[in-house]
């Protein structure tokens, strides 16, 4: 990864950080402990990969940032909705996020359910309000993206598979099915929320880029699988070890860890095959799927 890219990360990291505060309700605004706990939830922290992801798929399209920006911090707001309630005692029960208390040890059980609540809302009021495309259609194919991303063929679809799993041995082919879901919807939709800021791509173009989330959604996963094993707690800013101490099924527990890292080479190398016709324009779609695939964290 070069430094010109390192410099593209920061630089959106930055910006991007700027427009959540923004675009998150103040917490002097009442109710004011709920409006902190938001801000808690979803500012100074995370790696913002969907973002990245939506900025890279922006610039390929010819997208104008501050459309971007909108679409990636209502795919971010989505996101952090679903750790603040996955760590909650019902699912995960985890003390750490983010390298800070987790939202509803911090707050509360009832405030960080709100939490939740709350930004997703505030995600599709952003879809809804802004004006993310000079095509109305668009834009409505835009919230309908997301829904179906978040929802119960979606996200939360993926979460109740999870849950459902504990303890139990998964296939492969069963493994995969729930992370695509879980995991691998939002990094999609990021994807294509990004692109559908812009007008140029053709239908034939979209497809290719959702076929790239879905292989670098995947191995995302299997990355995270492995870091679960492998790295620390400090590095992760979560708890390290949760998957086998939850007797979850994961590609670590049914690769081994050297197949799981064959399986991330696999999917990386193949999710770089389809942007190949995109030529230079889908350079930074390629140096985040590096990224993904690479981290440490
Ligand atoms: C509660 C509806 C509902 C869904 C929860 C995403 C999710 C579904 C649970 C999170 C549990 C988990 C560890 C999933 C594995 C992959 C993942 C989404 C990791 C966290 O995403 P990162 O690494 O986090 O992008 P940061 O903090 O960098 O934003």
């Amino acid at each position: 990864m070069s430094a010109d890219f390192h410099s593209w990360v920061a630089a959106h990291q930055a910006r991007f950080e700027e427009v959540l505060r923004g675009l998150l309700p103040r917490a002097d605004v009442a109710p004011q402990r709920l409006h902190e706990a938001m801000r808690y939830a979803v500012l100074d922290g995370g790696k913002r990969v969907r973002p990245l992801l939506a900025f890279a798929a922006g610039e390929l399209a010819g997208a104008d940032t501050a459309r971007v920006d909108i679409a990636a911090a209502a795919v971010e707001l989505i996101h952090a909705y679903s750790l603040v309630h996955d760590d909650m005692p019902c699912m995960d029960d985890d003390v750490l996020r983010r390298g800070k208390p987790t939202c509803h040890v911090q707050y509360d059980e009832a405030t960080a359910l709100l939490v939740g609540d709350s930004l997703q809302t505030l995600a599709f009021q952003l879809l809804a309000e802004h004006h993310l495309n000079d095509d109305a259609a668009r834009q409505l194919e835009m919230l309908k993206l997301l829904a179906a991303a978040s929802g119960s063929r979606g996200m939360a679809g993926g979460q109740a598979i999870d849950l459902a799993s504990v303890g139990k041995a998964l296939t492969l082919p069963e493994l995969e099915f729930m992370h695509i879901h879980k995991t691998g919807a939002l990094i999609r939709a990021a994807i294509l929320l990004g692109a559908h800021c812009g007008a140029n791509l053709t239908d034939t173009q979209m497809s290719r880029l959702d076929h790239f989330g879905k292989l670098i959604g995947l191995a995302f996963q299997v990355v995270d699988d492995v870091l679960d094993c492998e790295a620390d707690t400090a590095t992760l800013g979560k708890t390290a070890g949760k998957d086998a101490d939850n007797d979850k099924p994961t590609y670590v527990s049914l690769l081994g860890i050297h197949g799981a890292r064959d399986m991330a080479q696999r999917l990386h190398r193949e999710a770089l095959e389809t942007l190949a016709e995109f030529g230079a324009a889908a350079q930074r779609l390629r140096e985040l799927a590096d990224f993904i695939v690479l981290r440490k964290f």
